[in-house]
């Protein structure tokens, strides 16, 4: 394969640390805690982990509130745990990205401290205030978490503007000073060895400086700020200037509200901004008139449209960020899988090859190589996460929903899914923590964890590694264009990928009955299995897929049609 990024060909590991392993049974996972899985990570054959905050934070939102951008909390840890961490990381060849959470800070760093304590303080312009607006918050637009977005500082009577809680006050990228200080924290962890950085929420740093009200949609109490904070008027300058702080390293924005013409932009191949951005359209798929707030399930007719859609539009021109998880997001196999019975190794497995076999660069949230699922919430007081907390007290007191539709919608999209303990092996609390875990354990742990999967060869575990294994063998899968075949039944995703040297068929069946794709018998003769999750037939010759079945073959070039 020709030398290429390395980000390319890789596949990057998300750790949420305080949900993969506690080294000191406090019930919440650490950096030394990491260190000691690096192994089964490298066993994985991923290129890098990107750890989620763990500076010290205002702890409101699990660390996306950070009071110090340039330390370890001590929950997680010292500096010199992480020090050794990235040693050990680099000595397996695994790289490791950090998370910078740049749109705001939390409520109670010193930066803002010194902003609230007085109108003249020096600080002052580092955060967005405004002053009332005829006894009202400066304009209408709500919070992501909730209420207003602007809270008023009884001290000076101005508003502060806080896209996500009031407890993470947005900063003004307007002002450079607020630039420069955040280009000393990239320096400062780049001399800590970090080889790339996710940028939360990047999209929204510029604000259209008029900062007008938002529609208010149906089924919301205040106007929406979006269409004036996401993809703002400066946020190309800022993120060309951020890059000349960040050299060649990897960087991955998270950017709601993309557009693909933004992404283009955004992720463009010259990397004069970010090397790639997560995009959320597929994800959003079933959002609605209450956000997510519903049980409504993902189309594969529309699932397959937006994907395809990002492969064709940025192929050649930017670089994609595949994933289905992250620990905002429930678990996949709950949301387009079985969850149980003897097809949820199967879909597991479906999802995996579907995702990592398209252009761009995979991501595996922890847990998802051994098919973790939702957790059965059944009432308020296990909920950890700020965001669904606030969104059942306001729908359940605004009587939009009842407590039994609240707590069927949480068990379904609700972010603490992603964030319960790892499922290590067996033994008490899924060998986390030998203390009380901060989150409870997802009760299935006694037949899905990773002890009972890296052993067997058929595991979803193992399934992943070859996968990861199968895109640094074949070129066709990292660079190679993207070929849809269509057209085959909504519910199967079939596509080529080729380049000079081979041409790769994938195959998946994302319904839960078996399937014809006729359409695919022509590519397979002569040609060679390379994966398949389905060891007990061959059907697939004959054009009948399985259940989630997913079939990966090396073609014979001179099968097939022409045309490709
Ligand atoms: O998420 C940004 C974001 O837009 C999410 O809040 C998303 O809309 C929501 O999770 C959907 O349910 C980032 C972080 O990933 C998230 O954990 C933080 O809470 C948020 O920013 C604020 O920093």
């Amino acid at each position: 394969m020709p030398s290429t990024q390395w980000w390319k060909s890789g596949a990057v590991y998300q750790i949420y640390p305080k949900s993969f392993y506690d080294s000191d049974g406090d019930g919440i996972g650490d950096i030394n805690g990491i260190h000691q899985k690096l192994d089964y990570i490298h066993k994985l054959g991923v290129s890098a982990i990107w750890i989620t905050p763990f500076y010290p934070s205002g702890g409101y939102d699990n660390g996306y509130d950070v009071s110090n951008y340039c330390d370890v909390d001590s929950v997680y840890g010292i500096i010199d745990d992480f020090d050794s961490l990235v040693l050990a990381a680099h000595s397996r060849n695994i790289r490791v990205i950090i998370d910078m959470v740049f749109n705001h800070t939390a409520s109670n760093h010193p930066w803002f401290l010194e902003s609230r304590s007085d109108k003249t303080s020096d600080k002052r312009d580092y955060y967005i205030w405004r002053d009332e607006n005829c006894g009202h918050e400066p304009n209408n637009w709500g919070a992501l978490f909730g209420g207003p977005a602007w809270t008023k500082d009884e001290n000076s009577g101005q508003y502060y503007l806080h896209l996500f809680s009031p407890e993470q006050p947005d900063l003004n990228w307007e002002n450079d000073e607020v630039r420069k200080s955040l280009y000393n924290v990239l320096k400062w962890w780049i001399n800590h060895g970090v080889d790339g950085f996710r940028f939360d929420v990047i999209s929204l740093i510029s604000k259209d400086p008029n900062l007008p009200d938002g529609v208010i949609e149906s089924g919301h109490s205040y106007g929406n700020s979006r269409p004036f904070v996401a993809n703002g008027p400066k946020v190309h300058t800022y993120l060309k200037e951020l890059r000349q702080h960040i050299n060649d390293k990897m960087c991955v924005g998270e950017a709601s509200d993309v557009t693909i013409d933004e992404a283009l932009k955004y992720a463009s191949i010259d990397e004069s901004e970010l090397s790639m951005v997560f995009q959320f359209e597929h994800m959003d798929l079933d959002g609605g008139e209450s956000f997510k707030w519903n049980d409504r399930v993902i189309s594969h007719k529309e699932l397959k449209e937006v994907l395809y859609r990002w492969q064709i539009e940025l192929s050649g021109k930017a670089w994609n960020a595949l994933f289905w998880c992250n620990h905002d997001q429930p678990r996949i196999v709950s949301r387009l899988g079985k969850e149980t019975g003897e097809l949820w190794e199967c879909s597991a497995k479906m999802l995996g090859a579907a995702l990592h076999l398209m252009q761009g660069t995979p991501y595996i949230f922890q847990g998802e190589e051994l098919g973790m699922t939702n957790y059965p919430f059944t009432s308020f007081d296990e909920l950890q996460d700020p965001e669904s907390k606030n969104a059942y007290i306001e729908y359940t007191e605004n009587g939009m929903f009842t407590h039994g539709q609240m707590m069927n919608y949480i068990c379904k999209k609700a972010r603490d899914n992603a964030r319960t303990p790892m499922q290590w092996n067996n033994e008490k609390n899924a060998g986390f923590s030998i203390g009380t875990p901060w989150m409870p354990v997802n009760p299935n742990y006694t037949y899905i964890n990773a002890q009972k999967q890296i052993d067997d060869k058929h595991s979803i575990f193992n399934f992943y590694r070859d996968i990861i294994a199968l895109r640094k063998t074949y070129s066709c899968l990292v660079l190679g264009s993207f070929v849809p075949i269509e057209p085959v039944n909504d519910s199967i995703f079939a596509y080529i990928r080729k380049d000079g040297e081979n041409e790769i068929l994938v195959v998946c069946n994302f319904a839960n009955e078996s399937l014809q794709c006729y359409e695919i018998i022509k590519y397979l003769k002569n040609s060679k299995q390379l994966l398949s999750n389905i060891y007990y037939n061959n059907k697939i010759l004959s054009g009948i897929l399985a259940p989630y079945q997913s079939d990966v073959w090396l073609l014979n070039k001179n099968e097939g049609e022409e045309s490709l």
